[in-house]
Parts: structure tokens; C-alpha cells; sequence
């Protein structure tokens, strides 16, 4: 018998092991390998949908709690046209959890519990979300780099193998694609101005560089999850392979505009096509995935008050809803 390991540390705790049948099993495993799209009402085996939950609910999680580095901005951008901007770049952020949460819906798990496991700690979001925004430039960087990251990382996903998901993506990507511009135009402008605009554009790069190399996750060789989920096509690409990429793209970007990335080791290794890059400092990462990123608390404090002074909306919406469903029944 095949069984599947549970180890989401997220949802309420489980039977250690699920045993699957074996054809069933061996039935979703050739759709997989065939590239076909499983959907809600498909068989899946519980680890797939387990890890589905806890990788799209991250990723909501990631674009709601993204919102806030960006959002301290807004009354501060230079110019009506940059407020403007950053103004529908963090809508659009609000609309991309929106999606990846009501994909996270069709596995089964409510945007209660998700919400919930967020607040109270237990659910994660990306670590980049937990680093302080000190000057306009991190607005430029967080889109240059932040973004492109993100981008780097999501469009391999509209081909991940759970429907939702990849159709979550594929809009997503759109937008993304216009925000790591926006950023990379704010760089761009920065980093031909004044002296001063200069060096405040070195500095965000070389604040925001090693933070954002970090957003693909560990090292293959310590990524747990990233063998099953290849396997099950949840993953198109390792962490390593999406970092090297990301790498790739950004530094002839950085050189472009006469910024230098923080990274003294980086050079280009004509053998393999690529730019070999110095150490991550792995264990900042893991304090950051901890909870003790600079701001880790601060962010966590806005997004419940958020929540709690938005209570009354939802109270609103759901009393609409229903006066609109009792109507509709009666009629
Ligand atoms: N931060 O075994 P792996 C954005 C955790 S969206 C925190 O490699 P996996 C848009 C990982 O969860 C950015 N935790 O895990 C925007 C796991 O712990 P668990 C978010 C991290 O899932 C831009 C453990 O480490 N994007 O930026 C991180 O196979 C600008 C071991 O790791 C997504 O979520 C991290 N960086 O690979 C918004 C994309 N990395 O869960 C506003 C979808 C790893 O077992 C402004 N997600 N961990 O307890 C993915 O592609 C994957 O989940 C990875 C991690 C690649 C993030």
C-alpha cells in the first residue's frame, strides 16, 4: 500500500499517515504525468492537497501582508502620477490574494481558518514582507526586484497541476509583469538623477538584494517539499533553478542603469551560461521564516488591526448578501 505522509503544520492535526488506494493513486499520478489539470471535485490524494492548501495559502497570505511595506508609501510617493501608480499596484495585490485564497477554497479549507492561521502565527508568508521600507528607492526596489522575484517564481506555476491555481496565475502574472516594471522605471529615474537619488538607489539594492535571493526558499538540497511536489507537477522549477534564473535576468538590468549588485563573488561563468554568486546567509533566512525579521511583529500588529476595523465591511457585505438571497427566495 502507498501511503502519503501529512506534515502541514498549519491545519488541525491529522492521523500520521494516510493510506490511498492504490489505483486511484496510480489513476491521478498518470493525469499528472499526462499534464492534465485536476480539479475541485477530482480524486486527489490528501498530501497533494495538503501541500496545495499550505503553498496557495502562503502565497495569500504573501500578497496581503505584501500590501503593507508598499502601502506606507502611498501618501508619501513624490509626484501624483507615482501615487496614482502605487495606488493600483497595491489594489492589484489585494485582488491577487482574493484569488489565491478562493483557490485555496475549492481544497476545503475556509478563508476563516486561513485568516485565522495567519494571525495567530501559525501560517507563513514570504520572509521579504518582514524587511523596513526607509525610502522611496525600496518603493523602485520592491517592484524591480520584489516583484521580478515573484514573477521569476510564478510563471511556471500557470502550468502547475491543480486548476485553480494555474488559472489564478495566469492573471496574476499580467499584473506582476507591470508592477516589476514599475518598480525597475522608478530605479531607472533614480538612478540617473542626483547624486543623492543615486546613492538612495544603490542603497535600496543593496538592502533589498540578498532579502529578495532568499524569496525562492532553501537550497534544493534542504527543500523538503520540492521533490513531491516536482513529482506531482505542484512545482515546475526547484528553488535553485528560479534563483539562478532570477540572478541571471537582474544583473545585466542592475548594470544598466550604473547600479552595482551587493555581491562581491558575482561573475559570469562562461561554461555554464550563467552568473556564479557568493554565499546566502542561510541562517537569516531561517530567523526571518521564524518570526524575527526586522519588522516581523510591526507587520503582524497592521494586518490583525486591518482585519478587526474591517469587521463592520464584512458585516455590511454579509447582511447584503443575505437580504439579496431572502429576496430572490421570495420572489
Ligand atoms: N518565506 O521545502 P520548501 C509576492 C518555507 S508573492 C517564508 O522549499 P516549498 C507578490 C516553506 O513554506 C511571494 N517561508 O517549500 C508581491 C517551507 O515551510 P512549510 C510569495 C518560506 O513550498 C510582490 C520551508 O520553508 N510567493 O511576492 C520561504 O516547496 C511585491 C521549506 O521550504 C509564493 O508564495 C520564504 N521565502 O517552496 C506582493 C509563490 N521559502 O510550509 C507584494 C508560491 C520557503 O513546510 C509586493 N510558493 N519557505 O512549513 C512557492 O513557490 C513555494 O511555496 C516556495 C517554497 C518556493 C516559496
Amino acid at each position: 500500500m502507498y501511503t502519503t505522509e501529512l506534515k502541514d503544520k498549519n491545519q488541525a492535526p491529522q492521523s500520521a499517515a494516510v493510506v490511498e488506494d492504490p489505483a486511484r493513486l496510480e489513476a491521478f499520478e498518470a493525469r499528472v504525468a499526462a499534464d492534465d489539470f485536476i480539479e475541485p471535485k477530482d480524486w486527489m490524494p490528501e498530501a497533494y492537497r495538503k501541500t496545495l492548501v499550505r503553498q496557495i495559502s502562503q502565497h495569500a497570505h504573501s500578497e496581503i501582508v505584501g500590501m503593507l511595506p508598499e502601502g506606507n508609501w502611498i501618501t508619501r510617493a513624490p509626484n501624483l502620477r507615482r501615487k496614482a501608480i502605487l495606488l493600483a499596484k497595491v489594489q492589484d495585490e489585494g485582488g491577487h490574494g482574493l484569488y489565491l485564497y478562493a483557490a485555496a477554497e475549492t481544497l476545503g479549507t475556509s478563508r476563516e481558518e486561513m485568516i485565522d492561521a495567519l494571525h495567530s502565527g501559525r501560517a507563513k508568508y514570504s520572509t521579504i514582507f518582514n524587511y523596513p521600507t526607509l525610502t522611496w528607492a525600496d518603493i523602485g526596489a520592491i517592484g524591480w526586484l520584489v516583484d521580478g522575484a515573484a514573477i521569476m517564481n510564478q510563471v511556471p506555476l500557470q502550468r502547475t497541476s491543480y486548476g485553480p491555481y494555474a488559472r489564478a496565475m495566469v492573471r496574476i502574472c499580467k499584473e506582476e509583469s507591470f508592477h516589476q516594471r514599475q518598480g525597475y522605471e522608478i530605479m531607472t529615474a533614480l538612478a540617473a538623477g542626483t547624486d543623492a537619488q543615486k546613492r538612495m538607489a544603490q542603497d535600496a539594492l543593496n538592502r533589498w538584494w540578498w532579502p529578495s535571493i532568499m524569496m525562492f526558499g532553501p537550497p534544493d538540497e534542504n527543500s523538503p517539499n520540492t521533490a513531491q511536489s516536482i513529482r506531482w507537477r505542484i512545482k515546475r522549477e526547484t528553488n535553485d533553478e528560479l534563483r539562478q534564473k532570477f540572478i541571471d535576468v537582474t544583473v545585466p538590468q542592475a548594470e544598466a542603469i550604473g547600479l552595482t549588485v551587493p555581491d562581491p563573488d558575482l561573475t559570469w561563468n562562461e561554461a555554464r551560461g550563467s552568473y556564479d554568486y557568493g554565499a546566502i546567509d542561510w541562517d537569516e533566512f531561517y530567523a526571518v521564516v521564524r518570526g524575527e525579521g526586522p519588522v516581523a511583529k510591526e507587520r503582524m500588529q497592521a494586518r490583525v488591526k486591518a482585519w478587526e476595523e474591517g469587521a463592520w465591511v464584512r458585516e455590511a457585505a454579509a447582511a447584503h448578501a443575505a437580504k439579496h438571497q431572502a429576496r430572490e427566495a421570495a420572489e
